[in-house]
């Protein structure tokens, strides 16, 4: 296969670990910390998990290493939406399991959990993995979003594992998969299998992460990658004076990417779903948010800007949420064949008036045409409205046109808006991880093998101290149940690790919230570039503005 210089030289970088695992693997010791309890239900929680419950933190240091002296045998998954640092996590997993004992065995089974259900996988060997290192992406096996949460699934997991002879697995994913992780470990504990099971935090969207994770692989890479692509675009609408530029980015829910990105380019308005729903605001009141915006800059003759819309914004308007709830209730069961064999729109229409409440109705009256028939068309496999594909970015400009139309008849607004509208998603999540995803990946896969090897399950690979330099990194692990707590998931109370949402009194927000009224006036955009692999410390291994607020 032709390779393009870049990635040849990549191949060539030395992930940096953290300093207490520099020393190679017989100079890695373990030191047990207190024993833990989960965020909340504690008594839930330790009743569902009672083989992998309350287990003690760990952290790796310096000394001899006691491991006990054992063959293993590795299958490890990744799991979920695809996340710049993926390749990194197994190639660390694969030299600290090779370095251990060059019998250990790594295999990689395919398509995410599919992989594990149905025994397909592939055994990984040098030249195999060299092909995948510092690269971005999840090629290597692929991914799926296929959960894993029945008996019978644990059972054919269980089954194929014993006939491989595994001894450990690895799940490489965000929440949901790391939720999976534990009730895997609790089952494959509870039936004495002796397989150990470990998780990796990943996800672009920055949703995993809590007092003991500091971030989520992939944020820093996919954030850097929107932030250098809205600067690019800031600095066009700075060069060509005449367009207000909509930008969505991805983040199912948590507004994290949005805020990152605007931390790192000042646009002139970006929205956080936190702060919509804590403040209960409507579609009018963001509408009128950025028409001010408009408005004010169009005053100074500044007849152009950007906005940036996160992709969860809608499901966090109450009013709209609202609504969403009524869509699919009016769509429920059969009533979609009979929606669906209205002959037009105006029939269609009609249908919606009558079966929505009067106040549902009113929201979606205000809707452009366009996203009121989305909402009519994409469903998801359970009948419900697929929000991520509604096209937020185009709902808030044309709601903004209108409102600025009104503007202009009532005399107090006298600019020109002409809008463009993007989406920036698929084009972070396999990016070339940035340095700090490469190391931090790296160090995540190497560390999981070291709980694997001192024989730990149900626990999270854990590297912390994230915002300094590596070598002050620590390395260690984290019961995946001190994470979760009970959360209501389709009309059952189930364990889950907590979500993190933006926290609107945390240090990034309070940053963003204290400027933004200055940014929605001025031109204070910044251009971040592209990432850099080589050169200064201080270009190429910065964290995001997120952690260094965080963490400063
Ligand atoms: P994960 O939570 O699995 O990491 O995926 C997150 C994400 O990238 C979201 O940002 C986005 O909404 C979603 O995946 C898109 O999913 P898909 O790849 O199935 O289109």
């Amino acid at each position: 296969m032709d390779i393009s210089p870049l990635q040849k030289a990549r191949y060539e970088y030395q992930p940096k670990l953290p300093g207490m695992l520099r020393n190679g693997i017989a100079e890695i010791s373990v030191q047990e910390g207190a024993a833990t309890q989960s965020v909340a239900d504690q008594d839930k929680i330790k009743a569902l998990f009672p083989n992998t419950y309350g287990k003690p933190e760990i952290t790796f240091v310096k000394g001899a290493n006691t491991s006990a002296a054992k063959k293993q045998v590795v299958g490890v998954i990744l799991s979920g939406g695809q996340a710049p640092g993926g390749h990194n996590v197994i190639s660390g997993l694969y030299d600290a399991l090779k370095a251990t004992n060059p019998e250990n065995k790594l295999l990689g089974f395919k398509k995410g959990p599919d992989g594990l259900l149905k025994n397909d996988y592939v055994e990984f060997d040098d030249k195999f993995i060299d092909a995948y290192r510092n690269t971005g992406g999840f090629d290597i096996i692929g991914s799926g979003r296929t959960k894993l949460e029945t008996v019978e699934q644990f059972q054919t997991v269980a089954n194929y594992a014993k006939e491989n002879g595994l001894t450990a697995i690895v799940i490489i994913g965000g929440d949901d998969s790391n939720t999976n992780a534990a009730t895997l470990a609790e089952y494959m504990a509870a039936n004495n299998t002796g397989i150990q099971v470990i998780g990796c935090p990943k996800t672009i969207d920055g949703d995993l992460k809590n007092e003991d994770i500091e971030a989520s692989f992939g944020f820093d890479t996919a954030t850097k990658t929107y932030s250098e692509l809205i600067g690019n675009i800031e600095r066009d609408a700075n060069s060509a004076k005449k367009y207000w530029h909509f930008i969505k980015v991805m983040g199912r829910s948590a507004s994290h990417v949005a805020l990152e990105c605007a931390l790192e380019t000042q646009p002139n308005i970006c929205l956080i779903g936190e702060e919509v729903a804590a403040k209960k605001m409507s579609l009018a009141d963001i509408t009128n948010q950025i028409a001010d915006s408009v408005e004010k800059r169009a005053a100074n003759g500044d007849n152009f800007g950007v906005a940036i819309i996160p992709e969860g914004i809608v499901e966090f308007v109450p009013e709209f949420s609202a609504l969403i709830a009524e869509i699919n209730e009016l769509l429920a069961g059969e009533k979609t064949a009979q929606f669906n064999s209205l002959p037009d729109w105006n029939a269609k229409y009609e249908f919606i008036k009558a079966g929505l409440s009067a106040d549902a109705f009113k929201v979606f009256d205000i809707l452009p045409q366009g996203i009121q028939q989305q909402l009519f068309l994409e469903r998801d496999p359970h009948g419900n409205v697929q929000v991520s594909l509604i096209e937020s970015e185009k709902l808030f400009s044309e709601m903004v046109k209108n409102e600025l139309a009104k503007r202009k008849e009532a005399g107090t607004y006298k600019g020109k808006f002409g809008a463009q509208h993007h989406f920036f998603g698929y084009e972070g999540r396999c990016a070339f991880p940035s340095n700090f995803d490469a190391d931090y990946c790296y160090s995540l896969g190497f560390n999981a093998f070291m709980l694997i090897q001192y024989g730990y399950t149900g626990y999270l690979s854990k590297v912390s101290n994230i915002s300094k330099p590596a070598d002050e990194w620590v390395a260690g692990g984290m019961p995946i149940t001190k994470m979760m707590n009970m959360e209501r998931r389709n009309g059952a109370d189930k364990p889950v690790i907590r979500k993190a949402l933006v926290e609107l009194d945390g240090k990034p927000f309070k940053y963003f919230e204290a400027n933004r009224e200055k940014w929605a006036v001025e031109t204070a955009f910044t251009f971040p570039g592209a990432i850099q692999y080589f050169g200064p410390s201080e270009v190429c291994d910065r964290t995001t503005v997120t952690l260094a607020l965080e963490k400063g």
